[in-house]
Order: structure tokens, then C-alpha cells, then sequence
């Protein structure tokens, strides 16, 4: 982790209440918005907006400002927003136009179809108010232009020697990927030179203004992996702010090399993302050992896996249920993402079930849907819920508890991080006369409650618990009733809120303390086995 005690003294008392740490992000849960499908200002027409036209549909900051209730209603503790710097607004291109905010233009111009500066502050207040964070979404590795022959005085660098010479990508060849133009020819990405100091000057007090303006809490990086190594810590230390960057790919060691630091606080999670899709995706493999083999891969590979961004879905993939349609296979990947090391993400409209392809058909305007609510906002409101609860209001420092893998069968798998037992399934919805044990490390005659349901379990002797799929494949997250005491969760009474209505508590994470079950304190794990069916007299049983 970086230490931020390069700002002046006056800006750093200014923002001791914002510009947030990775330490501070570890406990956040991210909604992932593109301004321009959000949310419309009051009277405009909401019957227009086709992802296949590639145009801007009208959504701003302060319709999003406007629209906070339903993210936070949810749960959520922070707000990721699409670039909000000027844009492309020439004629229109191939692939339409720069509605999606990743075309830059004037990095030191606010994009002006989004609102004004004014309405960016009043958001990033709003957000602060209601005691959430502002993640912005930044572009740093390139412009964008209509042609090869860009006009250079357009841009904040205005020199052409401050960008790489125009070379197409060869891709798998690192220097290239780096050097030369993202985009293709029908919409070039000139590649700024981010080894120029006048570059490097330029982005750091450009990014410090930023922040500080508009008391952003984290950046996300886009194209992370596209800029030269050694760039991001002097760029992340000016921000003063967590830094999660785009490594677009599944390859863990390419991966991990950029959370360090030489590079960056975290990345977004492609190699679980994968990993999920190989376990979860209906039809698919139905692979658990993806997941079993990328989180071995933490221990020894990722600096801080408790700070990798974990999501299902964004501006650039499929929508989960483009690829797999059954709704319970989203709910099991998801609960894994809550539940297991890193910060959850979700992308806005997974919560209402939208089922767009890849780019632009993932870019759906959230507002046909009325920000009704739905199965998927129902679970992960439950999610938010509990995983809040655990971050703010046990001692058992949870985030820091690394997952493990209780067991593995041909239909899920279970896995613990502190003394949470989620037991996830991939045989969907179709009710299912099969069962998962698991030998948990807690004691015979425990009462347990699955958080999602509510309902009751009892560990059985020497420590195993038994689900069972006679109703379809719903995720469960088992923990000892005892730790819901005060919760509000599951008929368990909510403990007096004394803060301010619409604000998150500001207390330490000293909390009650759980009496942890005997056994949790060894390295346990690894040991335990799965009994398939039949074993059900041995087991612990549904109450
Ligand atoms: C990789 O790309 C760089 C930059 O374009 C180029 O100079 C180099 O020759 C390429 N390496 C190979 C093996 O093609
Ligand atoms: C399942 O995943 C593991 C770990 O990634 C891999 O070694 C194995 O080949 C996969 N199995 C199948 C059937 O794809
Ligand atoms: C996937 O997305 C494409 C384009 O949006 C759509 O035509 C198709 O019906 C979707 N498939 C599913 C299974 O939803
Ligand atoms: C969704 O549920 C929340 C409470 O959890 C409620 O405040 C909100 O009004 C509901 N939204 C709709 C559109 O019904
Ligand atoms: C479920 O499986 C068990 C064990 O194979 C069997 O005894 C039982 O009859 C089955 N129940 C149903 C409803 O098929
Ligand atoms: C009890 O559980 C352990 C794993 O915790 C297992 O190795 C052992 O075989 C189990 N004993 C019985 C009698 O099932
Ligand atoms: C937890 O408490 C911190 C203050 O210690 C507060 O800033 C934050 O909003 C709370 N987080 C959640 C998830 O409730
Ligand atoms: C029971 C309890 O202390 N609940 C608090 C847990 O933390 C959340 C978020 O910080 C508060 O809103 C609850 O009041």
C-alpha cells in the first residue's frame, strides 16, 4: 500500500474525509454505471434509446445524483462512473458515437453531455452525504481520433512528439501492445507517450486537480496493461486515491505482475471472472476445479487478493445472461463474488436481468426496466446487506480472512472465508434430488442459518452440514445464527441506528465479538470431504 503524504498539508485536511485508501476500499461494494444509460433528466423522452444505434441516449450526472436511492437501496457503498472528461462529438464513426465516455478528446474538459462541473460536485457530495464513495473511471493510455492523422492541437498534449507513432497492435507482443495504437482504423486510439516527463508532469497534475476538485474517492484505470510499466505509481500517488485498473485477459501471472508496487493497488478480477464462467455458465463445463485452481493461485501469485475487483459483467462482456440463461447460475457466481476475497462490482442492469450481447448490446438504458425490483436486486440487496454487516459490525475481521475451499463435486463447491460458509451450486433452477455435504470446522449440535433463505441448519456429528437441491440450485451462505444477533437480517432484530438517516455509520470495526467455533482458529481446510447423497442419517439436516 501507498502512503499519500505528498499533498499539501491545506488539501490533505481538506480531504481526510474522501480520498480513500485501498485499506478503506477493501470493505466497498461498487454499482458500475455508464452515465449515459442511467437515468434521464426529468421530461426527456425515455422511448428512445437503441443500443444498436450507438448514440447518446441522455442520461447525466444529475440524473444519476437524482436516482442514488435505488443503488443504495441495494446496498451498494460506492458508485464507479464512465469517463467524465470531453469526448469525440465530430461526425458520427463506425461505430457511432462517444456515448460511452472512452473517447477522450480534451482530457482538461469536463464532457459537457453529462452535465457540468457543478453537477459533478453536486454528485460526488450527494454520494458523500449518504456516507458512499465516487469511483471515476479514467483514460490514460490514449485519445481518440477520426483519422490516422489526428489533430494534435485538439488534445490537453497538443505536441505530437508526447504521443507513440502510429503502429497497429500485434497482439501477444507486450512492447507492442503497449507502444502502439489501441482502436483500428476506423477509430483510432493514438497512443499517448507515457514515458515523456512532460507527459508523466502533465498526467500526475492533471489527475491531482481532478480528485481534488471533485473529491473522487478511487480511479479506475481503463486499458491498465496497455501503459509502460513503472507509470501507474507516480500516477496513483498524485491521485492520492485507490487505484483498480483494466487487465483485460485471463491469464493469472500476466494479471498479478500489475498489482504491485511497481504498478497498481488491484486490478479488475478477469482470471475469477473466467473461472466463474467455467463453474457457473449453463451449458457450459461446469468446472469448479477453474475456481479450486485460481484461488490456489491467490496464495502464491496476487499481492492482495482481498483488493481485486469482482464482477460478472461490464461494459465490455457479454451480460451473464446472454451466456447462461438460468437465473440461479448468476445468483451462485454472484454469491461467490460477495462472499469470497475481493471488492464486488455489479454492472448496471445485471440487477434487472438485462440479456445484451457484447458491445453495444450490453449498453442498455437502465430506465425501460422502472428500477423495479427483482429477483437479482432481491439477492443482491441480501448480499450487500450481510457482507455491510460483516465489514462494519464484527470483530472477526472477515476481509482479511483469506477463502478456502471446504469441497468440490460435480456440483459445486463450497468454500469458508472467516465464518462464512457459502455453498454454491451449478445444476440451475430445475429442482434436483441431489445433495452436497460438507465437513464445516464447526461443532456438533451448532444452529446455522443460511442468510439468503433463512433457513435453519444444524451441524451434524463431527463437524458436517447437508444441502439439498429438491427445490432447484439456490445459493446458500451458512453462518452460525449467534453472529446475526443485532443484524436485522433474517428476523434477527436490527440493533437502534443512531446516524442520520441515508447515512452509512461511521463506527470502528470493533463490533461484538463472535465467539469463533473451536476449530476455525487452525489453517483447517483442504481435509475436508464431500459425501454425496445417501449419507443424509450421518449428516446434519435442513430444520
Ligand atoms: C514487438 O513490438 C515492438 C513495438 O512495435 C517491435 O519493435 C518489436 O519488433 C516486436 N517484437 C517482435 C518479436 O515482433
Ligand atoms: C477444469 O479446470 C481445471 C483448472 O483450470 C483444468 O485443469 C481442467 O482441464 C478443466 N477441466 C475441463 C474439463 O475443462
Ligand atoms: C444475446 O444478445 C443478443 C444481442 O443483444 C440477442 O440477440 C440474443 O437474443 C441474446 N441471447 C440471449 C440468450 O439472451
Ligand atoms: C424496492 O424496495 C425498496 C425497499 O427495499 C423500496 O424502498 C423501493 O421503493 C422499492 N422500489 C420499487 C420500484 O418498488
Ligand atoms: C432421491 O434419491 C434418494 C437416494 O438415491 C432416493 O432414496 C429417493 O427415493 C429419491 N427421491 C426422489 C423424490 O426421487
Ligand atoms: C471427521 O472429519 C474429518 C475431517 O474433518 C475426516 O477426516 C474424518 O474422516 C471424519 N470422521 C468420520 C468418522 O467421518
Ligand atoms: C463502515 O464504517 C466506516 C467507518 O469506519 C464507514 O465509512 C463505512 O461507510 C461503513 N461501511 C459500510 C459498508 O457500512
Ligand atoms: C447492528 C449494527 O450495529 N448495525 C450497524 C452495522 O453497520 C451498518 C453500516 O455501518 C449500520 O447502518 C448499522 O446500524
Amino acid at each position: 500500500m501507498r502512503t499519500f503524504l505528498t499533498l499539501l498539508p491545506a488539501l490533505s485536511l481538506l480531504h481526510t474525509a474522501y480520498a480513500a485508501t485501498a485499506e478503506q476500499w477493501r470493505g466497498r461494494s461498487i454499482y458500475q454505471v455508464i452515465v449515459d444509460r442511467f437515468a434521464l433528466p426529468k421530461g426527456a423522452d425515455p422511448n428512445k434509446c437503441d443500443p444498436g444505434a450507438q448514440t447518446w441516449c441522455g442520461g447525466t450526472w444529475n440524473a444519476l445524483r437524482e436516482n442514488l436511492d435505488y443503488i443504495q437501496d441495494m446496498g451498494f457503498t460506492a458508485v464507479w462512473i464512465s469517463p467524465v472528461n470531453q469526448n469525440y462529438e465530430g461526425p458520427r464513426t463506425a461505430y457511432g458515437d462517444a456515448y460511452h465516455g472512452y473517447w477522450i478528446m480534451d482530457h482538461s474538459q469536463l464532457n459537457s453531455k453529462f452535465g457540468t462541473a457543478e453537477d459533478l460536485k453536486a454528485l460526488s457530495d450527494e454520494l458523500h452525504r449518504r456516507g458512499m464513495y465516487l469511483m471515476v473511471d479514467v483514460v490514460v493510455n490514449d485519445v481518440m481520433s477520426p483519422t490516422l492523422e489526428p489533430d494534435y492541437s485538439k488534445y490537453m498534449f497538443k505536441d505530437e512528439s508526447q504521443y507513440h507513432p502510429y503502429c497497429p497492435i500485434q497482439w501477444g507482443n507486450i512492447t507492442s501492445e503497449q507502444d502502439c495504437w489501441l482502436g483500428d482504423t476506423n477509430v483510432p486510439l493514438p497512443d499517448l507517450n507515457t514515458e515523456d516527463p512532460t507527459v508523466v508532469a502533465g498526467l500526475n497534475s492533471w489527475v491531482k486537480d481532478m480528485v481534488d476538485t471533485y473529491a473522487i474517492d478511487g480511479l479506475r484505470i481503463d486499458a491498465a496493461k496497455h501503459v509502460s510499466p513503472g507509470f501507474w505509481p507516480s500516477f496513483c500517488g498524485a491521485a492520492g486515491v485507490f487505484c483498480i485498473g483494466e487487465v483485460f485477459g485471463s491469464d493469472i501471472d500476466q494479471a498479478a505482475s500489475y498489482q504491485s508496487d511497481k504498478e497498481l493497488d488491484a486490478i479488475l478480477n478477469y482470471p475469477m471472472y473466467t473461472a466463474l464462467m467455467d463453474a457457473f455458465a449453463i451449458p457450459g463445463d461446469l468446472n469448479t476445479s477453474a475456481i479450486t485452481a485460481t484461488l490456489d493461485a491467490y496464495k502464491t501469485k496476487f499481492k492482495d487478493p482481498g483488493l481485486l475487483g469482482n464482477f460478472l459483467e461490464n461494459q465490455d462482456l457479454p451480460r451473464w445472461a446472454n451466456v447462461s440463461v438460468d437465473p440461479q447460475s448468476m445468483y451462485n457466481a454472484m454469491t461467490f463474488n460477495f462472499m469470497s476475497d475481493g471488492i464486488p462490482i455489479v454492472y448496471y442492469g445485471q440487477e434487472q436481468g438485462f440479456k445484451g450481447n457484447a458491445d453495444p448490446w450490453n449498453r442498455e438504458a437502465l430506465w425501460p426496466s422502472q428500477y423495479q425490483n427483482t429477483s437479482a436486486s432481491g439477492i443482491i440487496t441480501k448480499l450487500n446487506t450481510f457482507r455491510n454487516f460483516l465489514v462494519n459490525n464484527t470483530s472477526s475481521d472477515w476481509l482479511h480472512k483469506p477463502t478456502e475451499v471446504l469441497t468440490t463435486d460435480a456440483h459445486g463447491i463450497a468454500i469458508m472465508k472467516g465464518d462464512v460458509l457459502s455453498v454454491l451450486t451449478n445444476i440451475g433452477s430445475p429442482p434436483a434430488n441431489v445433495s452436497m455435504a460438507v465437513y464445516t470446522p464447526y461443532s456438533n449440535s451448532l444452529a446455522m442459518t443460511d442468510v439468503l433463505s433463512c433457513a435453519q441448519y444444524v451441524i451434524g456429528s463431527n463437524g458436517t452440514l447437508s444441502v439439498e437441491y429438491t427445490k432447484g440450485g439456490q445459493a446458500k451462505v451458512i453462518v452460525p445464527s449467534t453472529l446475526l444477533q443485532n443484524s436485522g437480517i433474517c428476523g434477527n432484530p436490527a440493533e437502534v441506528d443512531q446516524k442520520p438517516k441515508g447515512q452509512l455509520a461511521d463506527g470502528s470495526a470493533a463490533g461484538r465479538s463472535l465467539s469463533e467455533p473451536h476449530s476455525l482458529a487452525g489453517g483447517l481446510v483442504f481435509s475436508f470431504v464431500l459425501f454425496v447423497l445417501g449419507f443424509g442419517g450421518f449428516l446434519g439436516h435442513v430444520v
